[in-house]
């Protein structure tokens, strides 16, 4: 059997790479990454690869955002192999929210958890060694199609329990058959040359904001791996990454559990002692544990804190956050040498500019050095702020059929002032924006500006003191500052890649691959690592 696991998404994507590590011992299993791109590079690698290999089975991870590109992946195989010949199966978060529109595109559509899917998948298929009469109802977490019914298997179970997860094999990296595309040319996995290492310690959040997939999922679990498995896959690690620097835990709320914090932690110190990062929820550590984090290595924290109105945490994204713990959290944090980073959604619908208000009063008060990510905020489909907003009016469907189709997802990381991906109009042109009056527009900038050390903080405050006596001129300037520091930025980045290729490859060939770049990068989502 032969079967091609591929994603638009992160080169890092934990899930494919644990699917890699699954199936090829019992198959030949491909892993193809496209990087959030479909060009002619692309379409022909595929295209030598069906002609080539004949594939019985491809898997298709999917985010919302990836649909349109999914359709070009979809239609091409479509063009070679017939679905008797080969199957197409959707997984992750788009084919959990809507398995019934998954199937214009695919056989099969994954509900949950997806490794046993694919597994069981490929043993059945290896059984019959052909698609016709394969039995399909005790596949884990399957849905498929019959006559034009959609049909579930027996077992319908998004979660798995630590054993389940424990039992898995440790993600792939730098096997043979994983081809990552770099947006001009393809090659093996790259990510063995990464001074990072991105994985999960759990899955799962106990919370469910109006916003969040988490918020679709019936039960609020946290699974915990256990910690002498994780310490086991980064021993590995260590081994295969030459350039090994640091670990990024990237579970929605690391370390959830206190005293599994603390046997992890000893662990971790004794085994593998590198600097790590991880995501975090205001309050959900005490001072005694951020401390233990931070002597084991804790170097920078992701926190999310969305927004500062209890209005909108306790009302419209049911989100169990207190205000007071954003304030303190930053306080610890930088008492231990940690860096605190923050997350914000900008862009709602429901937000009032004193809403928006309170998160800047706050957001003022949070010392440096820390940075933050500001998205718009992004109607998935079924979530249920989506929902409340198209009863409300807020919200138009036909407003997100478009955005998906374009990939469009806006999102300013103020660590850099450059490479944003922000196409708001308050963004791209503030002078129309905050003459025009709109208040949301100056408070976003303020937020931005507060974000980014390049900016000093003193100015940031004056441009507020400013807006609150209803004078926006220093919010403006400080706008167009903002865009300038961009700029150079841009400017600067753009010149030493420039000047590296010129040495290495000469006026001809850097010329050509500028040329090369230019045209090839169709799509690019808010982020690919
Ligand atoms: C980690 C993460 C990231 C990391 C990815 C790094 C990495 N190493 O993988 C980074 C920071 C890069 C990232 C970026 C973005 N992310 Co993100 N991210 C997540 C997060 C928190 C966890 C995903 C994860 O890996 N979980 C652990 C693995 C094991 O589980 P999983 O991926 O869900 O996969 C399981 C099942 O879904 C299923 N499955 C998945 N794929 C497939 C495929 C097949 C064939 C099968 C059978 C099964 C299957 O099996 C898997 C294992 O059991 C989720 C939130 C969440 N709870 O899902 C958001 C989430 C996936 N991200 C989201 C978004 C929007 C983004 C960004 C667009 C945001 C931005 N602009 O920056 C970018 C897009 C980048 C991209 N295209 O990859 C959204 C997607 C919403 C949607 N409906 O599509 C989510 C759901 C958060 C949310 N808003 O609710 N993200
Ligand atoms: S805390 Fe974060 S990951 Fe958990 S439900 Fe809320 S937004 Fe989602």
């Amino acid at each position: 059997m032969k079967v091609l696991i591929c994603t638009f998404g992160s080169t890092a994507h934990y899930a494919c790479r644990i699917f890699h590590a699954l199936l090829r011992d019992i198959t030949d299993t491909k892993l193809f990454f496209f990087n959030g791109r479909w060009n002619k590079d692309t379409e022909s690698f595929i295209i030598d690869y069906l002609s080539k290999e004949s594939p019985d089975l491809i898997a298709v991870s999917l985010l919302t955002l990836e649909l349109g590109l999914c359709r070009k992946l979809v239609d091409t195989i479509r063009r070679f192999r017939s679905p008797e010949e080969t199957k197409i199966i959707f997984g992750g978060p788009y084919a959990f929210l809507d398995a019934e529109s998954c199937f214009e595109m695919a056989d099969f559509v994954c509900t949950g958890e997806g490794e046993y899917t694919l597994y069981k998948l490929c043993e059945r298929f290896i059984d019959a060694k052909k698609w016709k009469g394969v039995v399909l109802k005790d596949v884990p977490n399957l849905s498929y199609r019959h006559n034009n019914v959609t049909y579930k298997s027996d077992i319908q179970d998004y979660y798995y329990s630590r054993q389940f997860i424990d039992d898995l094999p440790f993600p792939s990296y730098g096997e043979d058959g994983i081809h990552i595309y770099n947006g001009i040319e393809w090659n093996g996995d790259l990510l063995l040359q990464n001074d990072i290492y991105t994985l999960f310690a759990s899955r799962g959040c106990p919370n469910g904001c109006s916003y969040c997939i988490n918020a679709i999922h019936k039960v609020r679990k946290v699974t915990l791996r256990s910690p002498a498995k994780i310490i086991e896959e980064l021993c590995i690690i260590k081994k295969k990454l030459p350039n090994l620097k640091r670990i990024f835990f990237i579970d929605e709320i690391f370390c959830w559990q206190r005293e599994w914090a603390m046997e992890f932690m000893q662990l971790y110190k004794e085994k593998i002692a590198l600097p790590f990062e991880c995501e975090s929820f205001p309050g959900r550590h005490s001072e005694d544990v951020i401390k233990i984090l931070a002597n084991t290595g804790l170097r920078k924290v992701q926190i999310g804190v969305q927004s500062c109105s209890e209005r909108i945490l306790n009302d419209i994204f049911t989100r169990p956050q207190k205000i007071q713990d954003v304030i303190n959290d930053n306080k610890t944090y930088l008492k231990y040498g940690v860096l605190p980073t923050y997350d914000f959604i900008v862009d709602n619908p429901f937000e009032t500019p004193e809403d928006l208000l309170k998160t800047i009063e706050v957001v003022h008060l949070l010392k440096r050095p820390n940075f933050f990510r500001i998205y718009s905020l992004f109607f998935f489909p079924f979530h249920p702020l989506t929902l409340r907003a198209e009863r409300e009016g807020l919200y138009d469907k036909k407003d997100w059929s478009s955005d998906i189709n374009k990939g469009i997802f806006d999102k300013i990381t103020t660590d850099h002032a450059g490479d944003q991906h922000c196409k708001r109009k308050w963004y791209t042109n503030p002078l129309k924006a905050i003459t025009g009056g709109d208040k949301k527009a100056a408070l976003n900038w303020l937020l931005v500006c507060y974000g980014n050390m390049n900016i000093p903080k003193k100015m940031v405050d004056i441009a507020f003191d400013g807006y609150k006596r209803g004078k926006l001129f220093w919010v403006l300037m400080l706008a167009y500052y903002y865009k300038l520091i961009g700029l150079f930025y841009r400017l600067g980045k753009t010149g030493i890649i420039v000047v590296v290729a010129y040495r290495r490859h000469g006026l001809l060939k850097t010329a050509k691959r500028i040329m090369e770049k230019l045209s090839k990068s169709e799509y690019m989502l808010g982020y690919y690592g």
